[in-house]
Formats: C-alpha cells, structure tokens, sequence
C-alpha cells in the first residue's frame, strides 16, 4: 500500500473513531440526571446591601439563571435548566399560586426527560408548598423543596449548599417513591412532616419525628421512610383540582371572641388552632357548635408546634362531629382540608384523610 493511501486510510480510521467517542460521549451526557429548577423567589434569590446583612435583605431578587451559574459543580451531577416560575416571598402565597405551582410540576413529571425537579422557594410558607405537592402531584420521581434562611450575599450563606444538596437528591433514584423532600440544613425531610420552627437560625427546618436523612458531599443517607400516603399513593390529583375549599385558621389564645372563628362563617371549613390538645374555650363551643350546624367543619388542631391532637379527649368530637387534625399544625391541616373537601363533605371520610396523610 502506497504511503499516501496508507496516510488516507489512517486518517478515515481516527475520523470513524472520534466520531464513535464522540456519540458515545453523547449517550453518555445524556444518561447524565436532566433536572428542573422551577424558581419561585424568597430569600434563596435574595439579596443584601453586605455579607453582614445576614437577616436585612430584600427576598425574590436573583433569577434562576444566576442561581444556577453560581454552583458550577451542578454540572457534575446533572444537567440542570432553570424556570422562573414566581419571584416572590412566599408569604405572599395564594392557593392560585399552589395551584399553578403543582400543574407546572405535574406537567414537567410526566415528561420522560425529567430526572428530578427542584423548586427554589421562600421558607415562610415552605412547608405548605412540599405538603401540597405531596398531597396532589402523582409521580414517584424526587420532587425537592428548597431554601435559605440568609441570602446569596450575606456571609456564610446557606442556600448555595442547601440547593447543590437539593439537585443531589432529585437525581438521586434513591429519593423516588419517598414523597416531596424538602433539603435544608444538610437533613432530607419530609414534605408532610418539616415546619419552619425558629425564624432567624440556618437550622429553621424540623420535624417532630425527625428527617429523613442527611446529605453530605452530595451522598444522600437514609434513617427511615413516610409512613402516610403520598403522591402515587395519594387519592388527590392536582390535574383535577382547579380551586381549593375555603379554609380558614382562627388562632386559640385567652380572651379569643367569638368574633375570631364568625368571621370565617362563609368558609367550608375552620381550623381551630387551640391550646394544648386542641382546647376550646367554653364561650366558643357553642359558636362552634352554631357554625357546624351550617355546614361548616370544625378541625382542631394545636398551636403548640409538637405533639399531636387527641380525638374526644379536650372535647367530644364524635357528638359534635368536630374533626381533629391529628399531628399536623394549623398551617399544615388547612392545606390537607383545603384539598380534602375538593373530595368530600363527609365529616367520617374528612377524618379518615387526616388519619391517613
Ligand atoms: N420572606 C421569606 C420568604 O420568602 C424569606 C425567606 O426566608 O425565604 O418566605
């Protein structure tokens, strides 16, 4: 063979390679986790005049863009796009905001290319937002619910950890099938479970029965799994609910009036946020009393964060066929009524719901 037809041949030979390491390379990017960031804003995109201004600062500032190109190792664990869908504080939620938040997430699950998703979110009413999700979104794919408790700019920031540990455990498939996550602090935990109990520390997130797990360096570890209906499990499913009931919290302390659970008369339902296990004090009974004579539903639950509500022990539930919350605090009983009663009036299936989720 000839020198140049030898060249020739060597040539054909290193094209037909790289194009072979290149497609190969290709499938290899792709079998890479495809990961969604929806952004909705709060204090993970927030902004301060200092990195002193660890607790002053102006929340639901930085886009999703930004987010993202300010952890370049997420390239290492997935290939990662962004949406902004709000900017806002999530104090400044609305059920239409759920609402719109869980189609969007549906959607975006029911694609084959989606691995994971990541909602970017204010911690006020974080806990709402994973409950919600966790209730009505039918996908067994990692949905993971992130924030900060100081913004990008202050010093010793939490939220650029808190959402490289978010995106870890969305591409994780050891998080399919546990329910919406929510990662903050380094612990896992579960969206029906986690509330914001102090407001200024980066430990702000905790459940009564503890995380789920911890991540570390990017490796999720796992102590226990839900034991209440999820997602798949769930018998809610946002792509059939366009408005959520009217419910309503009236706040239990010494002196309430009447006037505090009234005001809610037109709602499907109160959650009595009592004291202890659910008291009610004996001038409000029989204003209660009245408005479940009008169809509305009595729940109580408790202001006092931990613990959890006894049926028929503060008050007699079954005669005043009054429902009571179980574990979940006030907050959180108003996102599983609000979606229950999208199902049924039924007092007896209200409670079995808020025994089973
Ligand atoms: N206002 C808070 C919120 O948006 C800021 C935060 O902590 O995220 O929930």
């Amino acid at each position: 063979m000839s020198a140049i037809r030898l060249a020739a041949h060597r040539s054909l030979h290193a094209l037909l390679l790289t194009a072979l390491l290149l497609s190969a390379g290709q499938s290899w990017a792709q079998s890479k986790p495809q990961i969604v960031i929806l952004a909705t804003g709060g204090t993970i995109a927030g902004a301060g005049a200092t990195a002193a201004n660890s607790a002053t600062y102006q929340a639901a500032k930085v886009p999703v863009e930004k987010l993202i190109a300010g952890i370049p190792e997420l390239k290492d664990v997935a290939d990662v796009r962004g949406d902004q869908v709000f900017q806002i504080a999530s104090e400044s939620f609305t059920n239409a905001h759920l609402l719109t938040l869980g189609k969007r997430v549906s959607a975006l699950a029911r694609q084959a290319d989606v691995t994971g998703i990541v909602i970017t979110h204010g911690t006020d009413t974080l806990e709402e937002t994973a409950f919600f999700l966790t209730l009505t979104v039918k996908t067994d794919k990692p949905i993971v619910v992130v924030g900060s408790m100081r913004p990008g700019t202050a010093m010793s920031a939490d939220g650029m950890l808190n959402l490289y540990n978010a995106v870890n455990v969305a591409a994780n498939p050891t998080a399919r099938g546990k329910g919406v996550l929510v990662t903050m602090n380094d612990e896992i935990h579960s969206g029906r479970d986690v509330s914001k109990t102090i407001n200024i520390k980066t430990n702000a997130f905790n459940s009564q029965w503890g995380p789920l797990g911890m991540i570390v360096e990017g490796k999720a570890y796992w102590f226990r799994a839900p034991v209440k209906r999820h997602t798949t499990q769930s018998e809610f499913d946002i792509d059939s609910i366009d408005k959520l009931a009217d419910v309503d919290i009236a706040y239990g302390y010494g002196n309430v009036p009447p006037l505090a659970y009234e005001a809610f008369a037109s709602d499907r339902a109160i959650i009595h946020a009592g004291t202890g296990n659910g008291s009610v004090a004996d001038r409000i009974v029989p204003v209660l009393q009245g408005l479940r004579a009008k169809g509305l539903h009595i729940i109580r639950s408790s202001r006092v964060g931990d613990g959890f509500v006894l049926r028929n022990s503060e008050q007699p539930d079954d005669k005043y066929d009054w429902v009571v919350a179980h574990d979940l605090r006030p907050q959180k009983a108003r996102i599983l009524a609000a979606v229950a009663l999208t199902k049924t009036s039924d007092s007896k299936e209200l409670q079995r719901i808020f025994w089973e989720y």
